[in-house]
């Protein structure tokens, strides 16, 4: 069955969790829905207060334009437009549309009768985004908390926040997100490497199949961790990336106000030493 017959036989009325069969209709290859259409209506008005705050701001250099959360001063309360509101007003604007993106993501799962797991996967992503500029601002009182949203600036917020736990390396929940993010790329390195050099053989050569797959790395290190298993492991890695990210900074501040270096002394006060 070719691609575009086989989706036909799934393009099926239903699965909404809002709208009803209103928006249950497609555009080209996209399904729209209720939440395609807020996505799209968060994104674009997101996207036109960034253009509209840069051509307010004293730089078109792509690297240098930055939009700035409030002042400290202004706490919990909305700023005016040029002195943070904007911000805030970016930030509602990409919360929407990446909530959206994700109700969207749970409709397209039940007309399909799927698990939840690509809806829920992106949902940790939003999580960690929400930890810098909700949840951790509203636990330390201010937005101003947030991070400035522009490419120089965004960097120059985590080096400083960074250095104001004096070495964030120290950081026990950092350590484990950095751990995932690198075992994250070393399990999709080895998993994409191992299905193309099966799937996608040179010229006159046979595609391999997953007894190949198993036998390559049961040879290599004497265990395969099987097709489902590698995408089981993928997804709790990536996953916990994102979710010992969204920790290590919630932690920071509202729970750690030391450096972190300073955490470790637990292990140095253990009796064990005396
Ligand atoms: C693996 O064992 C396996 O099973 C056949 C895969 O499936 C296609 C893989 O992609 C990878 C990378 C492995 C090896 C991984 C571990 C954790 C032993």
């Amino acid at each position: 069955m070719s691609m575009l017959s086989f989706e036909k036989k799934y393009r099926v009325r239903g699965g909404t969790l809002l709208g009803g069969d209103l928006f249950d209709f497609w555009v080209g290859p996209f399904y729209v829905g209720f939440f395609g259409v807020t996505t799209l209506f968060f994104a674009a008005l997101g996207t036109l207060m960034i253009v509209w705050g840069a051509s307010q701001g004293d730089t078109w250099n792509l690297w240098q334009i930055s939009i700035a959360p409030p002042d400290l001063s202004y706490g919990l309360a909305m700023a005016p437009l040029m002195e943070g509101g904007l911000w805030q007003i970016i930030t509602i604007c990409a919360l929407g549309a990446f909530i959206s993106w994700a109700l969207r993501q749970v409709e397209i799962s039940r007309k399909l009768g799927m698990g939840y797991h690509i809806p829920v996967a992106f949902g940790v992503a939003i999580f960690a985004y929400a930890s810098l500029v909700v949840i951790r601002p509203l636990l330390l009182g201010a937005w101003g908390h947030g991070f400035p949203y522009g490419i120089l600036s965004h960097l120059d917020w985590v080096s400083n926040v960074g250095y104001q736990y004096l070495h964030f390396h120290y950081n026990p929940a950092h350590m484990l997100a950095v751990t995932f993010f690198f075992t994250t790329t070393l399990a999709l390195s080895l998993h994409g490497g191992l299905v193309l050099s099966a799937l996608n053989p040179k010229k006159g050569e046979t595609v391999k199949t997953a007894e190949h797959e198993n036998t390559f790395f049961r040879d290599f290190i004497g265990y395969s961790i099987g097709e489902l298993g590698i995408h089981r492991l993928g997804l709790f890695l990536a996953l916990n990336a994102g979710f010992w990210s969204a920790v290590c900074i919630i932690i920071s501040g509202p729970f750690w106000t030391r450096g972190w270096p300073e955490w470790w002394s637990w292990w140095l006060e253990l009796p064990i030493w005396a």
